[in-house]
């Protein structure tokens, strides 16, 4: 992380089905609006491999209308960013109708915009930051060190972390090739460095300085609108794609 300001992409993650225990302390209260769950992503080329999506379990969200049809589920920091980045209706304002805990997200269905399975579900990972982002994270397994290994976890010991095993079952989709990875680069460098669990967050920081510098300088799209494009190009290309399509917006922190 440099000095200047993060250029993320915000994903939006319409709910499709909330979870059992969210259902009950949402339904019927958003005036009829779409709610989206929105992550912050430094990689919009990776969306077509997104296989679920993460929450942090002692994160408290918030619910934010952002205009009369729809609300975004994030926390109350990237609220108050967006609010000033004038992503929301009126600039500066900020307009909460509604307040979830990350542990009730656990199993809601959401749209995956771009992404080659367009449903997938939330999950719980340790490591999600309340200061980062909007404290969403969207999971590419593919080329994320970190998504790739808390879902392993997740699978590994569904009980454990509370979740129904359907819940995490679609694969990593390969997206990007590079070099010396393959089309598998986040499971590769996890072989690699002998990380067995989410807790080894010193390996899978540097697995994922690795990961991002490989995929940047010498990636290669497999899939989607831009296939054949060194990801440096497709970058750009495919965030302009999802803000044409309305599932995505510029957002910096
Ligand atoms: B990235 P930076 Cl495929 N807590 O998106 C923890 N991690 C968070 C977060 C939070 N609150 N908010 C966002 N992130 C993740 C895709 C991706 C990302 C891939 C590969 C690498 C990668 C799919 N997950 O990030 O500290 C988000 O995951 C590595 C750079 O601001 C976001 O982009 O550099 C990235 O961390 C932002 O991290």
């Amino acid at each position: 992380e440099g000095i200047g300001p993060q250029e993320y992409t915000g994903v939006k993650m319409e709910v499709v089905e909330w979870g059992a225990k969210a259902k009950p302390e949402v339904e019927g209260k958003f005036d009829g609006r779409r709610i989206f769950l929105v992550a912050a992503t430094l990689r919009p080329e990776t969306m077509y491999g997104q296989t679920n999506c993460f929450v942090g379990t002692a994160i408290k969200y918030g619910v934010f209308a952002i205009n009369d049809k729809e609300a975004y589920v994030m926390t109350l920091r990237a609220a108050r960013n967006m609010a000033y980045q004038g992503i929301t209706e009126n600039r500066g304002e900020i307009k909460q109708i509604g307040e979830i805990e990350g542990t009730k997200l656990i199993g809601t269905r959401i749209k995956a915009p771009f992404a080659i399975n367009p449903e997938v579900y939330v999950l719980p990972m340790d490591n999600v930051l309340a200061t980062k982002g909007t404290g969403v994270v969207t999971s590419v397994p593919s080329d994320s060190p970190d998504d790739f290994q808390t879902l392993t976890d997740l699978r590994k010991k569904p009980e454990f972390y509370g979740i129904d095993p359907k819940w995490a079952a679609i694969d990593p989709v390969p997206v990007i090739t590079t070099p010396t990875y393959g089309d598998m680069t986040a499971p590769a460098l996890v072989k690699k460095l002998k990380i067995q669990s989410q807790k080894d967050t010193k390996q899978l920081a540097e697995a994922k300085e690795i990961a991002y510098k490989e995929g940047f300088y010498s990636g290669t799209m497999i899939v989607g609108e831009f296939k054949g494009l060194s990801v440096q190009d497709a970058k750009p290309k495919v965030r302009e794609s999802m803000i044409a399509a309305g599932v995505g917006f510029a957002y910096a922190e």
